[in-house]
């Protein structure tokens, strides 16, 4: 049910509606280097991909229940997720994850930045020093290891931001429409929350 074709993209598509699948893409430490692999996992069975010869990805859940984990790169990766929607670009990389009600964006090291969007109905953001998510009406988004996570709620609803500190010293505040919070190697924002 899942597919992996194109000599330059790769494609991975649930063609099974209401299908629970699960795809971990591991992307190449240091891409565009000969040598280097992708490394795909669909369902646990995996396939290696040379970094020279697929630069782009997307992965479509087709709706269902489908989980994306993605591993970015050592370098330094920017993370847009939507709900069921996201794309991650790195050195040497794009990935668009489609249609899919999970995911899950690591940094994998570098100054790596996420930007959360909410949908248009009641969501909860969640801001920690290391993880942060985003959860709404049957979809997770979350970005774990960046550097930055910005979060926003302009899509409508009734929207909720919860930060939390990892000790006292740890800085929080809160202007207008914005509250952050700012780690030793890392800040969570959020933005337009009620
Ligand atoms: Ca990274
Ligand atoms: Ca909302």
């Amino acid at each position: 049910m899942w597919k992996l074709d194109d000599v330059d993209s790769a494609e991975i598509t649930s063609h099974r509606e209401g299908y629970r699948g699960q795809v971990r893409l591991e992307l190449a430490a240091d891409s565009g280097q000969p040598a280097s692999a992708h490394s795909i996992k669909i369902n646990g069975v995996e396939i290696v991909i040379d970094s020279t010869e697929i630069t782009s990805f997307t992965i479509d859940g087709a709706d269902g229940n489908d989980s994306v984990v993605i591993h970015g790169s050592v370098g330094n990766d920017t993370l847009r997720m939507h709900p069921y929607y996201a794309t991650l670009t790195g050195p040497g990389y794009q990935v668009d994850v489609v249609r899919t009600a999970n995911i899950t964006v690591i940094g994998g090291g570098g100054t790596d930045k996420a930007y959360l969007y909410d949908s248009a109905g009641n969501d909860r953001f969640y801001g920690k020093a290391t993880v942060s998510w985003l959860t709404g009406d049957g979809f997770t988004n979350v970005a774990l290891g960046f550097n930055r996570v910005d979060a926003y709620a302009t899509a409508g609803g009734t929207d909720r931001a919860y930060l939390y500190d990892l000790a006292l010293d740890d800085f929080f505040e809160a202007t207008g429409n914005q509250v952050g919070t700012s780690f030793a190697e890392s800040s969570v924002s959020a933005f337009d929350f009620s």
